[in-house]
């Protein structure tokens, strides 16, 4: 593939002033006629070629201003089409048809079907897979767009904006006309055919318009779209609200496929969706289902102003919508739900994905300046860390200038191609700061690391703060100039109460935000009458790896006193880790495969019994503290993840190691919480009728992860297949199930209980999803084999990403032992299926393959075989550019 470098744009040579399409569809040979009205762009070479991109494409006709081309006038590839001797200034008219199949069409890429239904997917170069056409973000026209179908298979013909009108054609057929008055570029352009049930609602605007909302799902499953459908009305509700956004059509359409790469797309006036994101009901979805859902929704319709109303200039500018939208939607859902839980799951999504890809090979910054194929770049770090970047914004402005800077982002932009530049302008203006420096957050790849050591000096009453950053080096980015860190802070007495200092000096702080800007600075907060306590990074304020070795005393004092939940449980995952750690180095490598447990045991404790004591007491005491919402309870118990671990650790990584010492622990805090976690599983409980709201969802959460410390603790499976007989919603059902296959496989619970849920969903497929990712992810070398059985399960179809993110994706990202087995099986097996997957689709097949991104930092045995089987997939012959891309960088230095 061809490297695209952000510093060689240059706007195109010609306008496209209009975009007429008409779709004969058929399933295997659709005929697109493409009709586009250009002029030369003023100031351009006046006699530039027009060049229009294509993928696969099949060219059957080729006018200029209605006549049959001259053939010395063009050259046509399947991949792009050069029209030479056009007019120097006058507005002439392109006529291209093409026959596409969409029957054929695995990569769900462009047009394609899915159970039936025609859909499309065009982001971000799918459209060239249509038409020619010049397929990028910064070609902004309005389309018409006539749709032709057979009328008893395709009811619904479905495209961008207002509907025009329709009629008979003829032949058992009918066509649909669209026009969508909003200038778009291609990536936004969507159709849908088909038949389909319907949800329908409406929502008054702010000013008062009446927009008709259309969720349109599989027959028979329109119940399971009503909370997607209040989702939506509050998310449009929210936007005005909080952004003051209005929506601009008459009608919002969603659309719900089952064969979707994405989480779903934000097409103008039409969203597709991935079904998993519809659909839901109590006995079908858990309450992450909901939330995901909820979020989703929102997300996508947020994406109307910020990705869609005003666009992007090119793909090096995708954090500028999508950074910026997942701040929109994490903001959305803290408001709908609890704010504090909210920023915990955030945090540790964004630990456990984005620092992962940001300390290993596929690092990139929030903006990167290069690609070779953009659809590897939808990536955490340019949504997760984009969205933390905006964040910082809003924490170093404040709300006020915040939301100045927002809306005269909107005033000034609506309509545009932005750029980050663009974006950042807004808010340097309104608040008349220098945000250049802040602006290395888009171009320095890397998670800060920032060192912290603490002073008092009781007779001076000063308290100093020493704080030094290091950005790490990334591929391509060896030396790091220093970062603007915003930090959250405050200080606290021995008692736990507030501590104001009368002064402050060596940088910025602004109210409760100390600015670090140097590489290395000091601040002196003076009148600090008793040794403070810092609470740093409060609400995780900046996405930085701290390192401050508070002693445990400070760490539980945090953790039962701070006013700030997130600082809370962070304390609560401070002591945890170093014990975990420990406990992980002093049993890696050497331990037999007979008397694992018992020897862990004693190694998580002993490796710093001041600080498991410490730890247990803390935990155990926010688990009991009934003034704290159940949900915040339910995180804390969740402690560091074997992810987390490993990334602490950082090289050399045995995850039986870590797996045997995060057990030891769980088995540890099981044994002294043993009677809160009974009281718990009882007092969580409840009989009324299941709610997905978020007070709701917590005390199920709650309840659940006592219930797993009880089993643990009893070492027994029968509370578990007493939970899962007694459940009356899918989130108890499956928190059951999981509790039993993950820790008693092989018992006849276990398997009555799978037995049970197979047969119970058949033909529900994204519940079976359920089924077979709670088997993928049960640890231990057993789970290979057990994959490749599933694999043959009939309700596995490979051709749906899904079903293959559901047990392949599960054993790679959430399997470590299963995964990283000690002799490498599972390595090859996962070459060979990205290899097949590659044939099928590159998109999914890539995503695949980052699960094996941290290879370096395996102990060395393990890593070796993992190159091995990197090496293997690099070598193989007929990568997609996807693949390659990735497996390239992945073994790159
Ligand atoms: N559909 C994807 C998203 O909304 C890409 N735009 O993030
Ligand atoms: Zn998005």
């Amino acid at each position: 593939g061809q490297v695209v470098s952000l510093a060689d744009y240059r706007p195109t040579d010609f306008v496209l002033e209009r975009v007429d399409l008409t779709f004969e569809l058929d399933p295997t040979e659709t005929k697109v006629e493409t009709r586009l009205i250009f002029h030369r762009r003023e100031g351009a070479d006046p006699t530039a070629p027009l060049v229009l991109d294509g993928d696969e494409l099949v060219l059957t006709s080729l006018l200029f201003d209605q006549i049959e081309i001259d053939p010395g006038r063009y050259t046509a590839t399947p991949n792009l089409l050069t029209i030479r001797d056009l007019p120097a200034a006058e507005p002439f008219e392109i006529t291209i048809t093409t026959l596409i199949n969409p029957e054929a069409n695995t990569q769900l890429m462009g047009l394609y079907r899915s159970n039936g239904i025609y859909c499309t997917q065009c982001e971000a170069e799918g459209f060239r897979r249509i038409t020619y056409f010049p397929d990028r973000p910064d070609v902004l026209s309005v389309y018409t767009v006539n749709i032709i179908a057979d009328k008893a298979a395709n009811p619904l013909l479905l495209s961008n904006g207002n509907f025009l009108g329709g009629a008979g054609y003829g032949e058992g057929k009918h066509f649909a006309a669209w026009f969508d008055p909003h200038p778009k570029p291609s990536y936004l352009f969507a159709l849908v055919a088909g038949d389909l049930g319907l949800v329908e609602d409406t929502f008054t605007t702010l000013s008062g318009r009446e927009v008709a909302l259309k969720i349109y799902v599989e027959h028979g499953k329109e119940p399971r779209a009503s909370y997607a459908m209040d989702a939506l009305k509050r998310s449009m509700k929210w936007d005005e609200d909080v952004f003051g956004r209005e929506y601009d059509l008459d009608i919002f359409m969603i659309v719900a496929v089952s064969d979707f790469n994405m989480g779903a797309m934000e097409n103008k006036g039409l969203n597709v969706f991935n079904d998993k994101y519809v659909l839901a009901d109590p006995e079908t979805a858990t309450d992450a289902d909901y939330a995901n859902i909820e979020a989703i929704i929102a997300h996508e319709y947020f994406h109307n102003w910020t990705g869609n109303r005003i666009t992007c200039r090119d793909w090096f500018q995708l954090c500028l919508k999508e950074g910026l939208t997942v701040y929109r939607d994490h903001q959305f859902s803290a408001d709908q739900r609890s704010r504090a839980v909210k920023r915990i799951a955030e945090v540790r999504h964004l630990r456990a994905e984005q620092f992962v890809e940001d300390s290993g090979p596929l690092a990139h910054p929030v903006r990167p300046n290069t690609y070779k194929e953009i659809n590897n770049f939808y990536t955490t770090t340019v949504y997760e860390k984009g969205s933390e970047v905006t964040g910082m914004i809003a924490t170093i402005l404040g709300p006020d200038l915040f939301k100045a800077g927002m809306d005269l982002y909107f005033e000034r932009h609506d309509g545009d191609a932005a750029t980050v530049e663009d974006f950042v302008a807004c808010f340097a203006e309104v608040s008349k700061r220098d945000l250049s420096q802040f602006s290395l957050w888009y171009n320095q790849a890397g998670t800060p690391n920032v060192t912290v050591s603490c002073a008092y000096d009781v007779g001076a009453g000063l308290f100093t703060v020493d704080l030094e950053q290091v950005v790490p080096p990334t591929p391509g980015q060896p030396n790091k100039q220093p970062m603007h860190i915003p930090l959250r802070f405050g200080l606290l007495s021995a008692a736990g109460a507030p501590l104001a200092a009368a002064g402050v000096e060596g940088g910025e702080v602004s109210g409760d935000v100390l600015h670090l800007t140097e590489r290395r600075q000091t601040f002196r907060f003076s009148g600090i009458a008793e040794r403070p306590v810092l609470s740093l990074n409060r609400g995780f304020s900046a996405p930085v790896v701290l390192h401050f070795k508070q002693d445990s005393a400070d760490l539980a004092l945090i953790a039962s006193h701070d006013s700030d939940l997130f600082s809370r449980w962070q304390a609560l995952s401070d002591l945890a880790l170093p014990v975990l750690c420990e406990s992980a180095r002093q049993t890696g490598g050497k331990v037999a495969a007979k008397g694992r447990g018992t020897k862990a045991k004693s190694a998580a404790v002993a490796a710093d019994p001041a600080a498991a004591v410490a730890l247990t007491k803390s935990l155990l005491s926010i688990v009991g503290d009934d003034s704290l919402e159940p949900a915040f309870r339910a995180q804390a118990l969740a402690l560091p993840s074997e992810a987390d671990i490993a990334r602490e650790l950082g090289s050399n990584i045995d995850p039986d190691a870590i797996h045997r010492a995060r057990q030891a622990l769980v088995a540890e805090i099981a044994r002294a919480g043993l009677d809160l976690f009974g009281q718990l599983v009882e007092g969580m409980a409840s009989d009324a009728p299941y709610s997905p709201d978020a007070a709701s969802a917590g005390r199920r959460a709650l309840k659940n992860a006592a219930l797993g410390y009880l089993v643990q603790a009893a070492q027994d499976p029968a509370k578990a297949a007493e939970a899962y007989d007694k459940a009356d919603n899918m989130t108890d059902l499956s928190h059951a199930l999981g509790v039993l296959v993950t820790y008693f496989p092989e018992t006849e619970a276990a398997q009555a209980a799978l037995g049970n849920f197979q047969t119970r969903f058949a033909g529900n497929a994204l519940v079976l999803d359920k089924w077979f990712s709670v088997q993928a992810s049960i640890p231990g070398d057993g789970a290979l084999a057990r994959i490749k059985a599933l694999m043959s399960n009939p309700g596995f179809n490979p051709a749906n990403p899904n079903r293959v993110r559901a047990l392949i994706g599960s054993f790679a990202f959430s399997n470590p032992t299963g995964f990283h087995r000690a002799d490498g099986a599972a390595y090859d097996f996962m070459a060979e299926q990205i290899l097949l997957i590659d044939k099928r689709n590159p998109q999914l097949a890539a995503r695949l393959l980052t699960s094996m991104r941290t290879w370096r930092m395996l102990e060395p045995t393990r890593a070796e075989k993992a190159k091995a089987a990197l090496s293997t997939i690099e070598k193989s012959s007929g990568l997609s550019n996807d693949v390659r891309d990735i497996v390239e960088r992945m073994l790159k230095g």
